[in-house]
């Protein structure tokens, strides 16, 4: 299919006068595969359009939280009652509560919490309590790891700052990152001699459980509760970045997934039903050093804020229902092994790597296991897949190295849509 793209070309030559890029964030620009961004004038379901009248099945989904897909009806609702009853108040209210309630329940080692306004504010207040309360100023993080922009982390890290060869951001100074430590992913030999090595300077361990930051890599066997126990050891914090994972591969995300107790844990996405939110909380202990109860400051003027309470109450509330995950991994299965077919009937080697319903498909033939091998896939060749799956009606992450989320709004006739089109764009990268 031809696509319209008039109106979106005249809107980015007005944005980015306006704006870097043209955009807020820097993956959406699509200079990593080619083609100009789309303005997307609305989302329904599974499906998202553009102001030039072209129609999408979207798999970015807001890059995470729309788990129950674009503009749920009781989503909308929820908004809407809120909104009618004051948009903001920076004081306490309810529903502030019943979230917290809600993510309690589902996440027991979550025993206090503070909600704040993104991923990026989540990680940045954690590892700062992880801090004091260890009174050490180390950090370990893995290679190509994303915790939003937060300037400690903003090395080698991935997402963006992967996608465009940028892992360490100029602007960051030295001093700044002299106590971040990198090791690969999946390498807990490698944790384990930093640990030996500094273990008496370092407050934490942070990771993305299961990566969706340089395309999906699940943790290998036994890798998370070999860390949760070299931690434990060492007397260091874990810190589980469940900003992608919470209520994402399994309602207690990936710590109920894989069967591990993190110490702190950071969330966003989910919890926010596509509203601005995220949140940090664990041990009852160490949440009680933060401000006012103790002596480590964070604030914000929108944090908890009604909207995206009420969207979160909303969506956590129907993620609730019976089979609900069990419906989001077998159509999550459906689309991987769909594209494991369609890639062997092009002759095309691909990796398709996926938990729960983030997954990934990788140009190699070999497992992609950490940033090293993320980094030997072709990205020329996935530029070449995005442009045919756009062209034919499927919106995918603009990068290599974002996962794909699948939504409980997919059906399996958008999954055999999706695959249709994935036979044909892959025989279009030979
Ligand atoms: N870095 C985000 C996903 N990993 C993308 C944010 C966005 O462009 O919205």
């Amino acid at each position: 299919m031809k696509l319209r793209t008039d109106k979106s070309a005249d809107a980015l030559k007005r944005a980015e006068a306006l704006m870097p890029g043209g955009v807020s964030s820097p993956v959406r620009a699509f200079k990593a595969v080619g083609g100009q961004p789309l303005f997307i004038a609305s989302g329904s379901g599974s499906k998202i359009r553009d102001i030039d009248g072209n129609s999408f099945l979207d798999y970015v989904m807001s890059w995470g939280p729309l788990i129950l897909g674009h503009a749920h009806p009781a989503v909308v609702e929820a908004v809407r009652k809120a909104l009618e009853g004051g948009a903001s108040f920076g004081a306490p209210t309810v529903r502030e509560i019943e979230l917290a309630e809600r993510v309690t329940a589902a996440m027991p080692w979550i025993e206090q919490l503070r909600f704040v306004n993104s991923g990026t504010e989540a990680t940045m207040s954690a590892i700062r309590l992880a801090r004091a309360a260890t009174g050490r100023p180390g950090v370990i993080k893995f290679e190509g790891c994303y915790h939003g922009h937060v300037d400690a982390l903003l090395v080698k890290a991935g997402s963006g700052a992967m996608t465009f060869g940028a892992p360490s951001s100029p602007g960051v100074p030295e001093d700044t990152v002299r106590h971040t430590h990198i090791v690969p992913f999946n390498d807990l030999e490698a944790v384990r001699r930093t640990l030996d090595a500094s273990a008496s300077e370092i407050a934490a361990v942070i990771l993305e459980p299961v990566v969706g930051n340089m395309g999906c890599i699940p943790p290998g066997e036994g890798f998370l509760k070999g860390l949760a126990e070299l931690c434990e050891r060492q007397g260091v914090l874990l810190v589980l970045d469940e900003v992608m994972t919470g209520f994402r591969v399994a309602r207690g995300g990936a710590a109920e997934r894989y069967g591990i107790r993190p110490d702190l844990v950071t969330l966003g996405k989910v919890i926010g039903g596509g509203l601005p939110v995220g949140a940090y909380g664990g041990r009852r202990d160490l949440m009680q050093l933060v401000s006012p109860v103790g002596p480590v400051y964070q604030a914000g003027t929108l944090s908890g804020n009604p909207l995206a309470m009420a969207a979160g109450i909303a969506t956590l509330d129907l993620l609730s229902a019976a089979g609900t995950y069990e419906r989001l991994e077998a159509i999550s299965q459906q689309l991987e092994q769909g594209l494991v077919n369609a890639a062997a009937e092009a002759g095309v080697a691909v990796r398709v790597q996926g938990v729960g319903s983030m997954l990934s498909l990788f140009f190699t033939d070999q497992p992609v296991t950490d940033c090293a091998s993320a980094l030997r896939c072709d990205t020329e060749r996935f530029g070449r897949f995005f442009r045919g799956m756009l062209e034919r009606g499927v919106y995918l992450p603009p990068s290599q190295f974002e996962a794909w989320f699948v939504s409980l709004a997919h059906s399996e006739e958008d999954i055999a849509c999706t695959v249709q089109a994935a036979r044909e764009a892959l025989k279009q990268t030979v």
